[in-house]
């Protein structure tokens, strides 16, 4: 067995994953480092996902019972857990998802921190009291479990973004199912593994409150058909968004969906060039450009775009590209040949339409031939067409002037996706602009910091083909439970609402 395939063994086992449920199968786990293959694993079968539906459901009809702040409890305990496994879980994610080790250890951070924000949540689920019309009444908001929650998430954050739903459903009361990207099965394992390892050393926890299904297109469809899933949150393309939006909505089910992004930055002539690099550096080749917020577009005023341009070339062709693992590395590989191959052929695109194109090209790294570095790329573009419009997920950051801050808006928002963007300025009047209603259109908007890397604390999601759902942070638990208006009578009258006579015969 090679190294990178022996440490994987290692840190699945050590996490008590049962070495069958990784070393056979009809899946092929790869990972993006060598593109060797490091695991195989068995995708579910249809009579077994429903079983696990089922089971779920079970768990729900349970554990909706158990007060909020147990649950609390429950989630904290597994968020120290995580804590105590960070290193190991964080390496793994570098392994199977190509991540840096900072990124991969940032990643399981995030995963920890929405456990301790959950548990916070778990003694603030509140309703509202409301004035009624009506002497003698009370009216009242209640918000409770809604049953199982279906979580779909995609490879470039295996393992927070789950953690996102998974700790903000849980902590209302409900039961989870995940269906992990097929490139990513392995850290779901782990991850699984370790909750129900938090699950045994809390007690109170039942049975198939989490479970995982292994597989590709067919078994998410499962997932989203099952008439016992209320809730579906799905992460990934805007292509899979809309398959599995209109499913839900055939049978009345919720979603929460976190689709594609096209992430802008404006810089004006009064922004903090130094900071604007930096930031600018992290979110356009960070996750080698992997992140739905990844910054994707820069529009530079053209006073300062020369200028620019030099110094983000300077520093697109300093930066180390390499193994993930090794320290100094910023870029590591990209997760497969299929996105090699998108990257390339939107990188033809844009030199068809008269770009230049600064990188881009790949890196061969002797013994790796099955795995695919390449230069993250500056690519110059004359305008704002098709090409830059759609979202490829790779290290491209396509780099456009402007002239005011009205057109910068306008080309800022004339795109089909609406996840984050950003601002630099120092100038208050263009900041304050930048996030007001006739500013950006998007979901996350920032001053002076990039679009990618949000906190937990914050509703995290975006508008237009990004999908309009919200996770993680902020007042998002709403969209885990049902809500329930209560009006009570405690008097002995029975008026009714609007003024409404009517009298029954005694
Ligand atoms: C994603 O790429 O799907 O804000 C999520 C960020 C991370 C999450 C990204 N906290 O970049």
């Amino acid at each position: 067995m090679s190294t990178i395939a022996n440490d994987t063994a290692e840190i699945l086992t050590a996490f008590g994953v049962r070495k069958e449920s990784f070393s056979s199968g009809d899946f092929c786990v790869r990972t993006p480092i060598t593109g060797e293959t490091i695991g195989q694993v068995q995708s579910t079968a249809a009579a077994e996902v429903n079983r696990r539906i089922e089971a779920a459901q079970a768990a729900f009809i349970e554990w909706r019972n158990v007060p909020a702040p147990k649950r609390g409890e429950f989630i904290l305990k597994f968020g120290e857990t995580l804590r105590a496994n960070k290193e190991r879980l964080g390496c793994l994610v570098t392994i199977e998802a190509g991540k840096i080790l900072s990124e991969g250890l940032g990643e399981v951070q995030e995963m920890i921190d929405v456990c301790i924000f959950a548990a916070g949540l778990s003694r603030q689920l509140h309703g509202l009291t409301i004035a009624t019309e009506r002497p003698n009444h009370r009216m009242m908001e209640t918000w409770h479990p809604l049953g199982v929650a279906g979580i779909i998430s995609a490879f470039n954050f295996p393992v927070a973004v789950w953690a996102w739903n998974a700790a903000l459903a849980l902590v209302c009361g409900n039961a989870i199912v995940w269906k992990p990207s097929e490139k990513t099965p392995l850290t779901a394992l782990a991850t699984q593994a370790l909750f129900e390892k938090a699950a045994a050393d809390f007690g109170g926890a039942p049975q198939n409150l989490s479970s995982v299904l292994i597989g590709s297109r067919g078994v998410g469809e499962a997932l989203v058909d099952h008439p016992l899933v209320a809730l579906v949150s799905a992460t990934g393309s805007t292509g899979m968004g809309r398959q599995v939006g209109p499913r839900l909505a055939r049978r009345f089910a919720k979603s929460i969906l976190e689709l594609g992004g096209n992430n802008a930055a404006i810089v004006c002539p009064s922004a903090d060039l130094d900071l604007t690099i930096r930031a600018v550096a992290f979110a356009a080749m960070g996750t080698a450009g992997q992140r739905c917020t990844t910054l994707r577009r820069l529009l530079v005023q053209e006073s300062i775009y020369g200028g620019l341009l030099a110094r983000l070339k300077q520093v697109w062709a300093s930066v180390a590209v390499g193994d993930p693992r090794q320290p100094g590395t910023l870029v590591g590989p990209l997760i497969d040949g299929q996105a090699y191959e998108s990257m390339q052929k939107a990188l033809q695109e844009a030199r068809a339409a008269g770009a230049s194109v600064f990188g881009g090209e790949r890196v061969c790294i002797e013994g790796r031939d099955a795995a695919f570095y390449v230069k993250p790329a500056l690519v110059e573009m004359p305008e704002q067409n098709e090409t830059v419009k759609r979202e490829t997920f790779a290290p491209i950051l396509y780099v456009m002037r402007y002239r005011d801050l009205e057109e910068a808006i306008r080309i800022h928002n004339d795109v089909p996706q609406g996840l984050a963007s950003s601002i630099f300025t120092n100038d208050l009047r263009e900041a304050e602009r930048f996030l007001s209603a006739e500013g950006s259109d998007c979901g996350i908007a920032n001053v002076n910091i990039g679009p990618s890397g949000a906190e937990i604390g914050g509703a995290f999601g975006g508008e237009k083909e990004t999908g309009g759902g919200r996770e993680s942070g902020s007042d998002v638990w709403k969209f885990y439970m049902r809500r329930a208006t209560n009006t009570i009578n405690y008097g002995s009258e029975l008026p009714l609402a609007q003024g409404v006579q009517f009298e029954i015969a005694p």
